[in-house]
């Protein structure tokens, strides 16, 4: 998988995927990840990437042009092109799988106080990351990129994530490791009887039990 960011603060994405899983991936090819500075595609002698809202109001709105022309030069067929905005549909892990299954994603970091509404006339998918309003898309990208990458196959094993908390609307059941008992607390009984079916199920109660008490709302769904 290939996946573009497009955003005016490269410099926030330094280190940020040159670490643990993210990092393996893109050695491994698994995936490929570009910053590109948006800024680059102006064509305004003054490099400027924004202007003043028609109809007046506070703070300056991201032009079309250089987006428009970023996303133009680099999208193909196999592209999916993602608005980050916090008016965008709200991201779930179902949505991480599926774009996880996609060649190419572009990934558009809003900034400032907004953006053209034009510019969504050229993407595919506004996506949020939750209820609550950030400076700018940035984070955004960086959740949804660790999110999809961890998915690719051969990143991380299968096992790993097919347990994960919200697949089948479920919060991941508790794990232990050793030693059997720490500062008085002891690992449950079950988990050391070596009975696989038992601890399974054991471990599904749980998973139910936890979703009631903390998510009840996933398990409307
Ligand atoms: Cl994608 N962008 C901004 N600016 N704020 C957000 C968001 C995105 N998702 C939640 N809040």
């Amino acid at each position: 998988m290939k996946i573009d960011i497009l955003t005016l603060f490269p410099d926030m994405f330094n280190n940020v995927f040159e670490e643990s899983i993210i990092k393996r991936a893109q050695e491994l090819k698994k995936v490929e990840i570009n910053i590109i500075n948006f800024r680059e595609y102006t064509i305004d002698p003054h490099n400027k990437v924004d202007d003043t809202p028609y109809g007046g109001g506070a703070g300056m709105v991201l032009t079309c042009q250089p987006i428009f022309d970023c996303v133009n030069s680099i999208r193909t067929n196999d592209s999916v092109v993602i608005l980050l905005t916090p008016d965008g549909e709200v991201y779930k892990q179902k949505k991480a799988y599926q774009l996880a299954e996609k060649k190419h994603l572009i990934i558009i970091c809003g900034h400032y106080e907004g953006f053209d509404e034009r510019i969504r006339s050229i993407c595919d998918l506004e996506i949020s990351i939750g209820d609550y309003v950030l400076t700018g898309g940035e984070i955004a990208a960086m959740v949804l990129v660790d999110s999809i990458t961890r998915l690719l196959p051969g990143v991380i094993t299968e096992d790993s994530h097919i347990n994960d908390s919200f697949n089948d609307n479920l919060l991941d059941y508790p794990t232990y490791t050793k030693p059997r008992i720490y500062n008085g607390m002891e690992v449950p009984e079950v988990l050391l009887s070596g009975d696989h079916k038992k601890i399974a199920e054991y471990r599904y109660q749980e998973s139910l039990k936890k979703t009631k008490e903390r998510r009840p709302d996933l398990l409307e769904k």
